[in-house]
């Protein structure tokens, strides 16, 4: 069957299951994005001082191109159908009647906007005005797997107002001045810069294990979000997870499940959600800190941070994608037992992320199980 007529099924429910079809990011068009108030972007050392903005140098987006290509086909040498999005001109305002914005992000890191759950993908809220218009380039996609799969559930959460009430008024200058008693007074109550006003999340979120779902209540996923995604979630449990980290955004480079009794830490933040650890180890889940990453710091022009060691795709409960460059967290995953593909992906960084975030499931051969029997009041 040639991959023009084979037939889309929609269906994962994890993060590990054998992976037959999935969606992989592309770098075209990628900016640093405009002022808005959910972000703050300021990187003089590499040409975008505050307030500035504009596309990702060429160069830069044709290695992310060709490292995203390259993961395409390492996915297809494996058997693995692998979808790709289609990017538009980022560079351009966009608007409700309530704001406008003078640039988009981009359509690399499409786990940030897309959710599958079972026979249902779902697309996020977003929370930066940038990132808004994002899911056109994923409807092309959408619309045929919805023509294809009778039982596809196509889902999409409220669209978020994004007015001034969204955000806490002067969030990032003020964080600028506190001391650090302050900051650190904001991390523990997760002062981030969302209100409750709206819901909205990032679907890059939301960690999957069967019945279980994992929520990081970060920069861009309120409490309102996870609110949401509960009530729409009626059958599954969801934990509300959070760490100590002063810029959270996603799951996936903070804590990552890998397979039935084994997920992955962060080694330097700190979980801060009661009942977290013991909840693993009630259910016998084994959470081991991840590797030194390679990178000390950001990767120039990224929002995404040297963490992205950890932002491994598994393919199979004993196969996992690694960033080429994370040779001790390939050490580590080899120790776990696993068979690990090196890819490399560094460049990918300042186009959205890592390996995970640059890919949505579409198809894992996976059924609704049950990994955490053993339940913990309050988390
Ligand atoms: N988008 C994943 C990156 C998260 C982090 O750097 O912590």
């Amino acid at each position: 069957m040639t991959e023009e007529n084979q037939k889309t099924v929609v269906n994962s429910w994890n993060e590990w299951d054998p992976l037959k079809h999935i969606i992989v990011g592309k770098a075209d068009g990628t900016v640093v994005t405009a002022p808005e108030p959910a972000i703050e972007r300021d990187w003089p050392e590499h040409g975008f001082p505050l307030g500035t903005y504009g596309p990702l140098p060429k160069e830069m987006e044709d290695k992310a191109n060709e490292q995203l290509d390259n993961l395409a086909k390492v996915l297809e040498r494996r058997g693995v159908r692998v979808d790709r999005p289609t990017p538009m001109d980022f560079n351009q305002p966009v608007q409700t009647p309530e704001w406008k914005q003078e640039t988009m992000f981009g359509c690399a890191s499409v786990r940030d906007m897309l959710l599958t759950v079972g026979n249902e993908i779902l697309e996020a809220t977003m929370s930066q005005r940038s990132r808004w218009y994002e899911y056109i380039c994923f409807r092309p996609l959408l619309e045929r797997y919805f023509k294809e799969d009778p039982n596809f559930r196509w889902e999409a959460a409220p669209k978020p107002r994004l007015t001034e009430r969204t955000y806490k008024k002067d969030h990032w200058k003020k964080w600028k001045t506190m001391t650090e008693e302050d900051k650190e007074r904001a991390i523990q109550n997760r002062d981030w810069v969302l209100t409750e006003e709206e819901p909205c999340f990032d679907a890059a979120d939301v960690g999957r294990a069967g019945k279980d779902l994992f929520v990081y209540n970060s920069s861009v996923t309120n409490r309102a979000g996870i609110d949401w995604l509960r009530r729409h979630f009626p059958d599954h449990r969801l934990h509300v997870i959070w760490f100590h980290e002063k810029n959270p955004i996603h799951i996936d480079a903070t804590l990552v499940l890998v397979r039935p009794g084994l997920a992955l830490k962060n080694r330097v933040r700190t979980p801060l959600a009661p009942g977290m650890m013991e909840f693993f180890k009630k259910n016998d889940w084994e959470v081991v800190d991840c590797a030194e990453p390679a990178l000390d710091g950001y990767p120039p022009l990224s929002f995404c941070s040297q963490w992205l060691s950890m932002n491994s795709l598994m393919l199979d409960p004993k196969t996992v994608c690694v960033d080429a460059q994370e040779i001790k967290q390939m050490e580590l995953y080899d120790k776990l037992g696993l068979e690990v593909i090196p890819v490399p992906f560094g460049a990918v960084s300042a186009f959205g992320g890592g390996l995970h975030c640059c890919t949505a499931d579409v198809y894992r051969k996976s059924t609704c199980q049950d990994y955490f029997p053993k339940q913990i009041p309050g988390f």
